[in-house]
């Protein structure tokens, strides 16, 4: 009997009593996710998990399949991001496992909340490694890589399960759960009215962590004393879901601020209080700062060195909800532990109204430094030029993303995101999603899906031609699901540059070129979606907004200059070179 059967059939009972309705191990994992406001799914199909996708369609889930398990894995950890919901994504065993785990890793990194569910072969097997079909040791490969890690033997337990993994995923820190099904839990069969009691609504799965009130004030009172105050807008404060009073906190205390890469639009960049265009300057200059779910990892350089001030005349305000993360890279002064929400609120009450703003030589000091770097920025931006220098494009698309500020920005790549990041503005929070954490190419297209599907919104996509590649397949995806994704590929046919050679002088191209003159626009048109080619910033302004009009599928392949960008963008100092010159081998 195909498990599909299951909902419709009954059993008589041994004594001939009245038919019993029963469920199995497919429909409660359906029902489990279902009765915790679960309704979508991202993931690709096969065995055992097939029945699985197909009956979570059937009974009213988004399930959306993808070309590679790694795209629907990033699918499901951006969609966790958006919505502060456990993204789903679901995958067959080994192969299909490995594929999704890049993924959860990531969204672990990242704190962004998912479950990576997959189907895995007979346990018996498995632990005798008696070479079962796709035989992997799934369960102990994930637990490293993500946050928790479960796994549901008995059907009864199906609700448990789903339980504690929704839990592990949003409580605390959000990251990555993954949850192991072994085939034959989907089978198995149990009276209906039993199963429905075996779920669980998981009750205020991430629960509020109220900050002591002796570390708000620790907190207030070194705030107070600074000359030279700084706030840092981190990935977390965009998650937290805290926006007016992150931004009453930011405008009543008058203190500078800058975002973290994700972190942009939660005020608008064009904010007074910005200081993006000043980072350099205040991480040097400023005496406090308030970390506000941003960590001081390799993107603040640590929180020392020489981008910071002298040592020990920076000190740290740390707020997170974790509290492992305080002192993880300098000693924080005032560490407060709780969620964002709450924690912003009780430095708003503790504020009170009479805040004095910081000293006005401070804030002069910024706002001339701004005006500097954005005039110097300013004529680049608006060169109208065949072939296109980064500059000149983004000039462009900063215009569209102005125009259009509900629009989702989705940018990978090395040059193409440095300067996306510096050049365009975000005007709305959680509107910028990227590489994050680790730099990670190949989260392209499966945050542009899921972006699309989460909020309805337009997604433009700003790839490097190289980053595009780890995710072009999932045009396909976009097409078939006829999602709203302009994607513009930065074409300088390589990896940084499209003009290295060869240093053997051999038939072979370097390693970081590509085929010159690619035309990454067809591949949208393979699938029926619209494809652009365009060679200066003004037509490709004009196809972006055209595509964002129509809403349909759509990628722009961009000519930019092959010898425009700097090896690694903006972080080349994280490269080795080495500086040992070989003789050449003898011929
Ligand atoms: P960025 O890369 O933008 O600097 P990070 O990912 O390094 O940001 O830091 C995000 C931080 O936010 C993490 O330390 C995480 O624990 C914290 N965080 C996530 N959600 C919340 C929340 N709701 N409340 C408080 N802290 C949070
Ligand atoms: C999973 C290393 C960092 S940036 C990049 C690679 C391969 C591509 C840069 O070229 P692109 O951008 O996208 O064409 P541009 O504008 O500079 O030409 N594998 C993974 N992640 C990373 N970060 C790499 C490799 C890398
Ligand atoms: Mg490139």
């Amino acid at each position: 009997m195909a498990a599909s059967d299951i909902t419709t059939s009954s059993r008589p009972d041994a004594a001939g009593a009245p038919e019993r309705e029963l469920t199995d191990g497919f429909h409660l994992v359906i029902d489990a996710l279902k009765l915790n406001g679960i309704d979508t799914i991202y993931g690709v199909p096969g065995i055992p998990i097939t029945d699985l996708g197909r009956l979570a369609q059937a009974e009213g889930m988004r399930v959306i399949s993808f070309r590679h398990e790694q795209n629907a894995g990033n699918a499901a950890a951006i969609a966790g991001f958006l919505t502060k919901k456990p993204g789903i994504c679901l995958t067959v065993s080994a192969p299909g496992f490995l594929n999704g785990l890049t993924a959860l890793a990531n969204a672990t990194t990242n704190c962004f909340p998912m479950i990576l569910i997959s189907g895995s072969s007979e346990r018996e097997i498995v632990d005798l490694q008696q070479g079962d079909y796709e035989e992997m040791d799934q369960l102990a490969i994930a637990k490293p890589l993500c946050k928790a890690a479960f796994r549901v033997l008995h059907a009864a337990d199906i609700g448990i399960g789903v339980a504690r993994a929704i839990r592990a995923a949003v409580s605390g820190r959000p990251g990555g759960v993954y949850l192991d099904l072994p085939a034959k839990l989907f089978a198995q069969v149990m009276d209906a009215e039993a199963g429905a009691r075996s779920l669980v609504e998981v009750i205020d799965p991430a629960p509020a962590q109220i900050p002591a009130p002796a570390a708000v004030r620790r907190a207030l009172d070194l705030l107070k004393g600074a000359k030279r105050p700084l706030i840092i807008l981190g990935k977390g404060a965009a998650y937290a879901q805290a926006d007016e009073a992150i931004r009453a906190l930011v405008e009543r205390s008058g203190i500078p601020y800058v975002p973290m890469s994700m972190a942009k639009g939660l005020l608008p960049d064009t904010h007074p209080q910005s200081a993006g265009a000043a980072r350099s300057l205040v991480l040097k200059e400023a005496d406090v700062v308030l970390l506000l779910g941003a960590r001081l990892n390799w993107l603040l350089s640590h929180g020392k060195g020489k981008s910071w001030g002298e040592p020990g005349s920076t000190r740290f305000i740390q707020v997170d909800i974790e509290p492992r993360e305080m002192d993880s890279n300098v000693e924080i002064a005032a560490p407060l532990v709780g969620d964002i929400g709450s924690c912003v609120e009780a430095l708003l009450d503790g504020m009170g109204s009479g805040w004095a703003a910081p000293p006005s030589a401070w804030l002069e000091a910024i706002a001339a430094r701004k005006e500097a770097n954005l005039s110097k920025m300013a004529g680049k931006l608006r060169k109208n030029a065949a072939p296109m220098d980064f500059h000149g494009a983004l000039g462009a698309l900063r215009d569209v993303m102005a125009e259009r500020p509900e629009t989702i920005l989705v940018n990978e790549g090395a040059n193409t995101l440095d300067l996306a990041r510096g050049i365009i503005d975000m005007h709305r929070p959680r509107k910028r999603l990227d590489v994050g954490t680790w730099g990670v190419m190949g989260i392209g297209m499966g945050f542009a899906v899921a972006a699309a599907i989460e909020t309805g919104h337009p997604v433009l996509a700003v790839e490097g031609d190289s980053a595009f590649g780890f995710s072009g397949m999932e045009v396909e995806t976009i097409c078939r699901y006829q999602l709203p994704v302009c994607v513009v590929v930065f074409n300088n046919n390589g990896i940084y540059r499209g003009t290295d050679v060869n240093p053997s002088g051999g038939s072979d191209v370097a390693t970081t070129v590509f085929v010159a003159g690619s035309r990454y626009d067809r591949m949208m048109e393979a699938f029926g979606g619209v494809g652009v080619n365009v060679t200066t910033p003004d037509e490709l302004g004009r196809a972006v907004r055209a595509a964002l009009d129509s809403g349909r599928p759509t990628l722009i392949n961009a000519e930019i200059d092959p010898a425009a960008g700097t090896e690694s963008g903006n972080i080349g100092s994280l490269n080795p070179q080495s500086s040992v010159q070989r003789k050449k081998p003898a011929a």
